[in-house]
């Protein structure tokens, strides 16, 4: 008996480990910054702060794992050793200080516990280190303006492209940034509350008329990423999404050169002052 209860513990074991190497391996052959169908796990990391999300991720995973483990055991027991017939004369016991003590105790030493990575991570989110560029996002109904002051002081409209794939997140204007470069966001609503998230930097932050809310990201791959407005604005809320393209400092350099001309008239709520947004 001892040895098959032993053997399926170390089943469980085997199971878990495999589930957390899918969960954490699993991110390898994904799609670079984009959802892809059936997908259950984390997207692709594209910067610092992300991955230190998907560290959280795990860890909080295995100590979940391992209550719930805990906890099935417990019922197991229960349901074993004092079902009425293994235990026809039950215990009148009602109170036990000692287990009363250490089932307040110890749960509260796992929440503390957790709670230490938990607000390094927000700290993490919400602290801007000193940036390399600033770029302002206004959410509209239903499209972002991106305002860039540190490259020229443009301001340009990004909509969904119908044409355009992957389906729903592509769009005719993309946000670029250049890589492994600090970017300060800040976010503001034109109309209503609007929300700009990006799942593979790790980035979701409200945008709020009358406010600006301010976060940050280093993109650390080149390439696409794609994220959605995540706060309800209306009725096109699900057709907002936000593309950013990654290049290197050469190419974020002539795109800028070039966004500075094409965009030279495009802003209408960041620096213009007798503009408001257009609705
Ligand atoms: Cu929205």
């Amino acid at each position: 008996m001892t040895m098959s209860i032993g053997r399926v513990g170390r089943h469980l074991l085997g199971l878990t480990v495999a589930g957390l190497t899918l969960a954490t391996g699993g991110a390898a052959f994904a799609e670079l910054g984009q959802p892809e169908p059936w997908q259950w796990h984390l997207q692709d990391s594209g910067s610092p702060v992300m991955d230190n999300i998907i560290s959280f991720h795990n860890l909080l995973l295995v100590i979940i794992t391992a209550i719930t483990l805990f906890v099935l055991a417990l019922l197991v027991v229960v349901v074993v050793k004092f079902n009425a017939k293994a235990n026809p004369v039950p215990s009148r016991t009602t109170h036990n200080t000692l287990i009363e003590v250490a089932w307040t105790l110890i749960p509260v030493l796992i929440l503390v516990g957790i709670s230490v990575p938990s607000f390094r991570l927000l700290f993490l989110e919400l602290d801007v280190p000193k940036a390399d560029l600033t770029i302002k996002a206004t959410g509209k109904q239903w499209y972002w303006s991106y305002a860039y002051p540190d490259n020229g002081k443009f301001e340009f409209d990004s909509l969904m492209a119908q044409d355009k794939q992957p389906r729903l997140l592509g769009v005719d204007n993309e946000m670029v940034v250049p890589v492994n470069k600090v970017v300060r966001v800040q976010t503001t609503g034109a109309d209503v509350i609007h929300a700009f998230a990006l799942p593979a930097f790790g980035v979701k932050i409200d945008a709020i008329p009358g406010r600006l809310n301010e976060t940050w990201f280093k993109a650390t791959k080149t390439g696409m990423f794609y994220g959605q407005c995540s706060e309800l604005c209306g009725k096109d809320h699900a057709f907002m999404p936000i593309a950013i393209r990654v290049v290197n400092d050469q190419e974020f350099a002539s795109w800028v050169e070039t966004a500075k001309k094409k965009y030279a008239s495009g802003g209408t709520s960041t620096y213009a002052s007798t503009a408001g947004p257009t609705q």
